[in-house]
C-alpha cells in the first residue's frame, strides 16, 4: 500500500515511519510512504504558502495554488488514488474507514496548517475530508499519522502473524477486555483467578462480560444502536425461533 502525503513539515514523519511496526512494514516494502513538501510547489523567491483571510479575522489561510499544484503533481505520479484532506470539518474517521482505506492501492493525504485551507482546494482537488476527532490540532500531520497507522496495520503482513486485527476492539463493536501479564500479584492487586484457570470457555465468557460492562460504562453510545455487535448478531440469529 502506498501513502503519498503533502505537508509543510515532512520531517515530522521521519521517526514515525522508521519505528516499530510501521518501520518494519516500510523496510519490508509492504508499506510505502512518500512525503512531499508543499513549499516546493509555492512560487516566487520566498515560496509563500499562506496569506491573510478575505473578510478579515485572525490568523492566516493556506493559499490554493501550492496545494492544488502539489496534489496534481502527486496524483500524476502513481496509480489512481483518493485525495483526502485531514481537518476537524471532516467526516469522522472510524475503524470501518481504516478497513476501507486498507483496501486501496494508494491514498493521498493532505495536511493543512495555520487557521485553515482555501475552500477552493476542496472544490478543485480534494475527494474527501476526514477528521480523527473533535479537537483542533496545529496541523493535519498528527491526524495523517493516525490514519496511516490505523489503516496500514490492517494490510496483510504488516502485523506479526500472532496479532490479528479481527478480534480486537471495534471489530467486535465493543471495547477491549482487561489484559494482564506477570507478575500474578502487583502492589497488592491480583490477576483475576479465572485467567489462571485454564478453562477456555470460562475465560472467553469472562472477557465478553468485561467488554460489555466496559462498553456500557465508558461508551454507551456504541451499544445504544439498533444493530447489535456482529458476534452477538450471529448468536441471536442462531437462537431465533424459526416457524
Ligand atoms: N481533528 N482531524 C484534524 C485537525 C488541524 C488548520 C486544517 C483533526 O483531522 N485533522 O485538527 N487538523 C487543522 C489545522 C488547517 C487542519
Amino acid at each position: 500500500m502506498i501513502f503519498d502525503i503533502l505537508t509543510l513539515f515532512p520531517e515530522m514523519f521521519t521517526s514515525f515511519l522508521a519505528t516499530s511496526i510501521m518501520g518494519r512494514a516500510v523496510r519490508r516494502g509492504i508499506l510505502q510512504v512518500r512525503c512531499y513538501a508543499i513549499r516546493d510547489f509555492a512560487k516566487g523567491k520566498h515560496r509563500v504558502t499562506d496569506d491573510v483571510p478575505y473578510g478579515g479575522g485572525s490568523g492566516m489561510v493556506m493559499k490554493p495554488e501550492p496545494l492544488v499544484e502539489g496534489i496534481r503533481f502527486v496524483r500524476e505520479r502513481g496509480p489512481e488514488a483518493p485525495v483526502i484532506l485531514l481537518s476537524p470539518q471532516g467526516v469522522p474517521f472510524v475503524q470501518k474507514t481504516a478497513w476501507e482505506l486498507a483496501q486501496q492501492a494508494r491514498v493521498i493525504l493532505v495536511c493543512g496548517r495555520y487557521e485553515g485551507v482555501d475552500e477552493r482546494v476542496r472544490l478543485l482537488a480534494v475527494d474527501r475530508e476526514i477528521s480523527v476527532g473533535d479537537f483542533v490540532l496545529t496541523g493535519g500531520e498528527l491526524a495523517a499519522m493516525a490514519v496511516v497507522d490505523a489503516s496500514a496495520r490492517l494490510v496483510p503482513g504488516v502485523l506479526g502473524d500472532d496479532q490479528s486485527p479481527l478480534e480486537e476492539t471495534f471489530s467486535a463493536g465493543l471495547l477491549e477486555y482487561p489484559q494482564y501479564t506477570r507478575p500474578r500479584e502487583y502492589m497488592q492487586h491480583h490477576v483475576p483467578d479465572v485467567l489462571l484457570s485454564g478453562d477456555h470457555k470460562r475465560i472467553a465468557d469472562w472477557r465478553r462480560q468485561q467488554s460489555l460492562e466496559r462498553t456500557r460504562t465508558r461508551r454507551p453510545e456504541l451499544m445504544d444502536g439498533t444493530a447489535p455487535p456482529e458476534e452477538e448478531r450471529k448468536r441471536l440469529d442462531e437462537e431465533r425461533p424459526r416457524s
